[in-house]
């Protein structure tokens, strides 16, 4: 079924020059992106996009890291995309995440774990709007 989901690469991985790589890994899957951009978020607009997240532990930290620079955003499209590009990103932790994937490879810990993805349809529908127009999008 074909899907579209968000995607982010996290200020940590931009700060290090990853974009490029994170970018080759996302196209190699045969994953196309269908919008991207550069942005530098406020801590509200962190907070509002993690909201969801808002009684966690982790939540100041977390919005603190997402905006302490830039982050690039994406929407991907493909088959069954929401899971595929979960995959490729590899669990949250990176000790945890699997060999061959982006934050096995590119991840420092927990919280500047290099990108993002949307978790299910919902998710993927409330996070593309966050960040895009319709006009933003190609189709
Ligand atoms: P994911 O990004 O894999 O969907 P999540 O939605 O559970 O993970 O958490 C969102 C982000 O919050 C995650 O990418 C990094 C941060 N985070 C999650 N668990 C954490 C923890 N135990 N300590 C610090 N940060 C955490
Ligand atoms: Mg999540």
């Amino acid at each position: 079924m074909r899907q579209q989901t968000l995607a982010i690469i996290k200020p940590d991985a931009v700060s290090r020059n990853l974009i490029g790589k994170i970018v080759e890994r996302i196209e190699a899957e045969g994953i196309k992106i269908v919008a991207m951009k550069m942005i530098k978020m406020t801590k509200e607009q962190a907070k509002g996009f993690y909201y969801v997240h808002k009684e966690k532990p982790f939540y100041e930290s977390l919005t603190d890291f997402m905006s302490s620079g830039p982050c690039v955003v994406m929407v991907l499209e493909g088959d069954d995309v929401i899971n595929r590009y979960r995959k490729l990103m590899g669990a949250t932790d990176p000790a945890k995440a699997e060999t061959g994937t982006i934050r096995k490879e590119f991840a420092t810990d927990v919280e500047k774990n290099a990108v993002h993805g949307s978790d299910s349809p919902e998710s993927a529908e409330f996070e593309i709007r966050y960040f895009f127009s319709q006009l933003e999008i190609i189709n």
